[in-house]
């Protein structure tokens, strides 16, 4: 693939969103909803018949919207996209980059705005680095059922090149979420915007899935709340041990802000553990751990709420009720 010229998304944009779960369908919705062109991929046909049928129905503040959206689960059918949006799971981005090839031409930018450590470098590793713009939004949603999604809380969406530079392809998909109400900002550190997400989600996330508790409801308990300031902390403690400058200085007052944020939302790792579906432990805490090991720290906090997320996972089928 040659490197994008940059100068040539002057035109409406084609949108291809990958993965249709709560991120993808809330972001498709939106998209969608601001007239832009959106297909939503599932690797499931019988689910991308449902959203071609159906639509995307939003709950927001607003009220409720019922947008309809093009579904597809052949992404040969589809062509080469302008915009390849990723909303996979963390672990399943390097398999969905190789079967969402076709979608990828020369024009393509591919947009990761996934949690976790290691979609940048599968995506570069599948696309080219220089088609991959990485991000992250903190926005909270919840899926209700295919194609139905709530939002349940607003948060920043930070978006920004590799190399640091602000390109014009960059402006352009800011402007593209700004219009649709995903209010973007652009960075020049793209790996602190991602390291900054993964230290609030290192808490958040595993907190909320051990104890079924909603974002906001991680603060209530006093004892919980300092637990979810001391995991925020240690990861931050790796995160500027390996060179990383976070966007905010204090990391346990950043958590605490997002869980206000995003108070009524059921959080992907606690979604994931309701449903018995494998969660990104391994690309948040398991990151952090493994980074940690690297630069000669130990995170003992992050490790243990790896193994015990990991436990959870590998006794669904047995657990008591
Ligand atoms: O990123 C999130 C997630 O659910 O994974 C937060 C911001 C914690 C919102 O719930």
């Amino acid at each position: 693939m040659r490197p994008k010229n940059q100068d040539t998304l002057q035109k409406e944009m084609k949108i291809a969103i990958l993965g249709p779960g709560t991120m993808g369908s809330l972001f498709g919705g939106l998209l969608a909803r601001a007239g832009e062109e959106v297909v939503l991929l599932d690797y499931r046909p019988e689910r991308a018949r449902q959203i071609a049928a159906s639509g995307i129905s939003l709950k927001t503040a607003e009220g409720e919207f019922t947008i309809p959206v093009k579904a597809a689960a052949d992404p040969t059918a589809i062509g080469a996209a302008d915009l390849l949006l990723v909303c996979v799971k963390a672990f399943q981005t390097a398999a969905a980059a190789k079967w969402a090839a076709p979608c990828a031409g020369e024009q393509t930018s591919v947009l990761t705005l996934q949690n976790g450590l290691g979609n940048l470098e599968a995506l570069s590793a599948a696309f080219g680095p220089s088609h991959v713009i990485g991000g992250t939004t903190g926005h909270g949603a919840i899926l209700e059922s295919v194609g139905r999604v709530i939002h349940s809380g607003t948060g920043e969406t930070i978006i920004g090149e590799q190399s640091g530079e602000i390109t014009p392809r960059l402006q352009k998909i800011k402007s593209l979420l700004d219009k649709a109400g995903i209010p973007a900002t652009i960075t020049t550190n793209l790996n602190g915007a991602i390291w900054g997400k993964m230290v609030i989600n290192c808490a958040i996330n595993p907190l909320a899935a051990l104890t079924r508790l909603r974002n906001g409801d991680l603060l209530k308990e006093p004892a919980l709340a300092n637990l979810l300031a001391q995991v925020a902390v240690e990861a931050a403690q790796v995160a500027s041990a390996s060179g990383i400058e976070l966007p905010y200085p204090d990391p346990a007052e950043q958590t605490k802000k997002v869980c206000l944020q995003t108070a009524e939302n059921i959080n992907s790792m606690l979604a994931d553990v309701l449903s018995h579906r494998p969660t990104e432990i391994s690309e948040i805490n398991g990151a952090v751990v493994r980074t940690a090991e690297a630069v000669g720290l130990r995170a003992g906090l992050n490790g243990a709420l790896t193994s015990l997320i990991r436990g959870i996972e590998e006794g669904y089928s047995r657990q008591v009720d």
